[in-house]
């Protein structure tokens, strides 16, 4: 049975949007993952820890049978591809690519939580999500109407429309 999994992408070191697109690319690329719809790129503020540069962020779906770790091991062998050195919590990175939500499916293991913990609250991951996802509902709320409540949204400024993106990748 395929499921649709919500993804966010980040990168602030290197070529930002070009690494957000080749992670897309890879994505889409894995035998068993369709890539069904991307956001636009935005630049971010960053986010928990503040002395680092800048953020490209987006969303996209995908649509896969894999189990929910199996597509994880997949997002974290297209970090390591990307070039991904080490894992400082909430620190500089060429590439993150992190789960966020599957519609009906909870996670609470070490290495996979879902819905993503922070998602709610974080206007990187919003502002993208309600391109793809604007009308799904999570804890109550769509995610248009979650992304409206946070008060630093203006702070999220698109740099490359989702179309543009689409095209680069045939999508
Ligand atoms: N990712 C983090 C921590 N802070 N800030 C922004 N703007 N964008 C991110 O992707 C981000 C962050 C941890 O993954
Ligand atoms: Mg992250
Ligand atoms: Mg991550």
């Amino acid at each position: 049975m395929s499921y649709t999994c919500y993804l966010s992408l980040g990168a602030n070191l290197g070529q930002r949007e070009v690494s957000i697109i080749e992670a897309m690319r890879l994505l889409q690329a894995s035998e068993k993952i369709q890539l069904t719809a991307v956001s636009s790129l935005y630049e971010t503020p960053p986010w928990g820890k503040l002395d680092q540069p800048a953020f490209i962020n987006a969303a996209a779906a995908v649509k896969t049978e894999l189990a929910p770790l199996e597509l994880l091991q997949i997002c974290q062998s297209i970090e390591k591809q990307l070039g991904r050195q080490r894992h400082e919590h909430w620190g500089a990175r060429t590439i993150d690519v992190d789960m966020l939500y599957i519609p009906g499916v909870t996670m609470d293991e070490e290495a996979l939580k879902l819905p993503h913990p922070y998602m709610l609250q974080r206007s990187f991951v919003l502002v993208p999500l309600a391109e793809v996802a604007g009308d799904m509902v999570i804890a109550g709320k769509n995610v248009k109407e979650h992304m409206l409540a946070l008060g630093d949204r203006e702070t999220i400024l698109n740099v490359r429309p989702a179309q543009s993106v689409a095209e680069e990748l045939k999508l």
